[in-house]
């Protein structure tokens, strides 16, 4: 996913500098004003369409997905894994650190002290789900692990000087 985002930013850059290019390429040939006026002019009311209907596409195409797996509708305790998750200045405190791979996580986030922020890394450091650990409030996160592997929790929301060293490991074992 990470990829493809970085892939279609690279090609838009390209696009764009290619415009730049034929535009600057282009600027030294003398035309006649009042055609091209007409023409780009009938075009704009074209293109202004084009536009407001592919965001009334791409808004509710992509709204109606929501990137975030469905959180605990029916959210008791049973049936998950439960893991207790209390962030301080500066590490991490769980219940346990070990879960198993396939069955629902409900990660119990909160905050000892001031704000951090629960970020749970595959073994590639990519994001797989995060949540805001906050003082005076349980936050519920539910996550699966489809990898079995050791994951790594970091802060992702700046607690101080050593912000930095809230690291802490997950171990996803394969179900047996
Ligand atoms: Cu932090």
């Amino acid at each position: 996913m990470q990829s493809t985002v970085w892939f279609i930013t690279l090609a838009c850059v390209a696009l764009l500098a290619a415009v730049f290019y034929y535009v600057i390429s282009n600027s030294k040939t003398p035309e006649e004003y009042p055609p091209i006026q007409k023409k780009w002019y009938s075009f704009r009311g074209k293109w202004f369409l084009f536009l407001a209907g592919l965001w009334v596409v791409v808004t509710f195409a992509t709204l109606m997905p929501f990137p975030i797996a469905p959180q605990a509708q029916a959210y008791s305790g049973d049936g998950y894994q439960v893991v207790d998750v209390s962030g301080h200045q500066w590490y991490w405190t769980m219940s346990t650190d070990t879960v198993v791979a396939g069955k629902p996580v409900a990660f119990q986030v909160t905050g000892a002290d001031v704000n951090h922020g629960l970020g749970i890394y595959d073994e590639d450091l990519t994001l797989v789900a995060q949540v805001q650990a906050m003082p005076g409030y349980t936050n519920k996160l539910i996550y699966t692990f489809d990898e079995p592997g050791k994951y790594r929790i970091l802060c992702l929301e700046y607690c101080g000087l050593a912000h930095h060293a809230m690291i802490a490991e997950l171990n996803v074992e394969a179900a047996s």
